[in-house]
């Protein structure tokens, strides 16, 4: 399995992140990035290859225009307005304020009218290494194209959360959305993206909600417990061609192993069902005991079994790195998935 990755990743540096009522350290670092390559490196799965560039094109086919022309460019207009620092949205396009479906041009409408929620921020570095992000996808994208059973795209910034047009819970790019597209248009009939980070992929569901040829099926804590909140609960199971293609399993908090791999054997049964010519893995690590965002039980070991799970779904099978914020476990969870994966892949 080769991994894809690429230095312009680091850029994306903010120097904090609002958490509750403080400002902290952000759980996503570039750090988490070079702890990931290390650890695949160290397990000899394959090439670690700097990832090519595809350009834009397959990027717009997912986010609209407009929302990347404003990634590109807010950090400047921030601070040629005198702003200082990052860009921090303040001020958002909420329930009782529906009206105007346009950006303003003041910096700090323009960040609420295109953020999601607020603890992301937006600095000099955040475009390109969103891009790149991206960029690794596509590069796994091209592998299984060319025929590999498996790559992995270590994306960072993560993508989950990014919607058509919105940023927010550490991503700008939907990378797990923007490589399922792109798998469609080289003529995968069909594909599946399989969401295991512990946080609901809203901005996946909301791009692929009413398209019935990409299947977005998720485990994550319950969102009237955590982030995002406001969607991935059960009853939302796609609209028009969509119907019946998105598939939620929100859990409470304390959920350990057992009961998440019933539903993680669930998801599988459901995925073999529709019978995807790809799978992709949001691959976030988030679900661990001791990961600092969240409530779930999972240990080191289980990471192994959800592996050997997806290894005997038989698909091609592109993983992308989502969340995972212990950095003194990241690299060894992310590498039991791909090291079972690999090794069962191998036997089966
Ligand atoms: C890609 C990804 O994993 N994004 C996660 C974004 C979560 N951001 C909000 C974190 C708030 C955590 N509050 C938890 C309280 C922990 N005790
Ligand atoms: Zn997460």
């Amino acid at each position: 399995m080769e991994t894809f990755y690429s230095e312009h990743q680091g850029l994306h540096a903010p120097a904090g992140e609002m958490f509750g009522g403080l400002e902290v350290t952000p759980f996503d670092s570039p750090a988490r990035a070079d702890l990931v390559l290390e650890a695949v490196r160290g397990l000899g799965l394959g090439a670690a290859r700097v990832a090519d560039d595809f350009g834009e094109e397959a990027i717009l086919r997912v986010h609209s225009a407009d929302y990347v022309e404003f990634l590109k460019t807010i950090w400047d207009e921030w601070r040629a307005s005198g702003r200082e620092g990052d860009v921090q949205p303040t001020i958002w396009q909420s329930r009782s304020m529906p009206g105007r479906m346009a950006a303003p041009r003041d910096p700090d409408g323009r960040a609420g009218y295109y953020a999601l929620a607020g603890e992301t921020r937006i600095t000099s570095g955040s475009w390109k290494a969103a891009y790149w992000s991206a960029q690794a996808a596509l590069s796994g994208v091209r592998a299984l194209e060319g025929g590999a059973r498996s790559a992995f795209g270590l994306c960072r910034p993560p993508g989950h959360h990014a919607a058509r047009d919105q940023f927010g819970g550490y991503c700008f790019l939907n990378n797990a959305a923007v490589a399922a597209d792109a798998l469609r248009a080289t003529g995968v009939e069909r594909a599946a993206i399989l969401d295991i980070d512990f946080h609901h992929g809203n901005g996946t569901q909301q791009i692929f909600y009413e398209r019935g040829d990409v299947y977005y099926v998720s485990l994550h804590g319950d969102p009237e417990e955590t982030f995002p909140n406001f969607l991935g609960y059960a009853d939302e199971t796609g609209r028009g061609d969509g119907e019946g293609f998105n598939l939620n399993f929100p859990y409470p908090p304390g959920t350990g192993w057992n009961s998440w791999r019933d539903g993680l054997r669930e998801a599988c049964r459901v995925i073999g069902e529709y019978a995807p010519g790809a799978l992709v893995v949001s691959l976030g690590v988030d679900t661990f005991h001791n990961d600092p965002t969240s409530f779930f039980e999972l240990r080191s070991e289980n990471y192994l079994e959800v592996g050997r799970m997806l290894a005997r779904l038989g698909l091609p099978t592109l993983f992308l790195l989502e969340g995972g914020y212990d950095l003194e476990a990241l690299g060894l969870n992310v590498g039991n998935v791909l090291r079972s994966f690999a090794e069962e892949s191998r036997a089966g």
